[in-house]
C-alpha cells in the first residue's frame, strides 16, 4: 500500500568511519525517522569494490574510486522508512561534497565529505539499486556459506 515502508542501502565510506563520524551520522539517520534494520562493518577487497561500482568501470576515476573504497573499513546499513530511497539521498546531499558544503550545508556529505570522490557516504539511487545493493551485502554473504554441487548443498 501507499504507506508501505521502503528499504535502502546506506554505507559509511572509509573516511566517514576514519573521521569518527559514525555516531553523528547514526544520530542523523535516527532523527530523520529511519530504522536501522541491519548493519555490518566490513573491509571491501578490490574485487568486491569493482563489482559494487561496476557501472562506473569505464570512467577515468574508477581506479582511484576503487582504491579509496578499499582504503579502510566501511559500515553498510539497511535503512527503512516510508520513501527511504529518496529521503536518504536527500539527507546525504549531492555527490560532490565540495559543492554540497555550499548548496546543501546541512547534508551528511557537507558534514564529512571532501570531494566528488571522497564523499563519505553512499545511498542507493533507486528502488531497484536498493534491492540489488542490499542483497549484494546482506543476502549474498549468507548464501556464500552454502556450497552446492548440482542438487547437493552443504554449509561450508
Ligand atoms: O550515487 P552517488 O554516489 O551520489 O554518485 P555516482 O553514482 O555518480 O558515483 C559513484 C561514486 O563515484 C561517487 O560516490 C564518488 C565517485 N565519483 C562520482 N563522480 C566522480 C567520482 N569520483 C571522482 N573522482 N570524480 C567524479 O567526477
Amino acid at each position: 500500500g501507499a504507506t508501505e515502508k521502503e528499504k535502502t542501502l546506506a554505507m559509511m565510506k572509509p573516511d566517514g568511519l576514519y573521521g569518527n563520524y559514525d555516531d553523528q551520522i547514526k544520530k542523523m539517520v535516527l532523527d530523520s525517522g529511519f530504522s536501522i534494520l541491519r548493519e555490518k562493518r566490513i573491509q571491501l577487497d578490490e574485487h568486491t569494490a569493482r563489482i559494487f561500482y561496476a557501472e562506473h568501470s569505464s570512467k577515468s576515476f574508477f581506479p582511484s574510486l576503487v582504491k579509496y573504497m578499499t582504503s579502510g573499513p566501511v559500515l553498510v546499513m539497511v535503512l527503512e522508512k516510508e520513501n527511504a530511497v529518496a529521503d536518504w539521498r536527500n539527507l546525504i546531499g549531492p555527490t560532490d561534497a565540495e559543492k554540497a558544503k555550499v548548496t546543501h550545508p546541512h547534508s551528511i556529505r557537507a558534514l564529512c565529505g571532501v570531494s566528488a570522490e571522497r564523499n563519505c557516504v553512499h545511498g542507493s539511487d533507486s528502488i531497484q539499486s536498493a534491492l540489488r545493493e542490499i542483497s549484494f551485502f546482506f543476502v549474498k554473504s549468507l548464501a556464500s556459506k552454502w556450497c552446492c554441487f548440482g542438487l547437493l548443498c552443504v554449509i561450508a
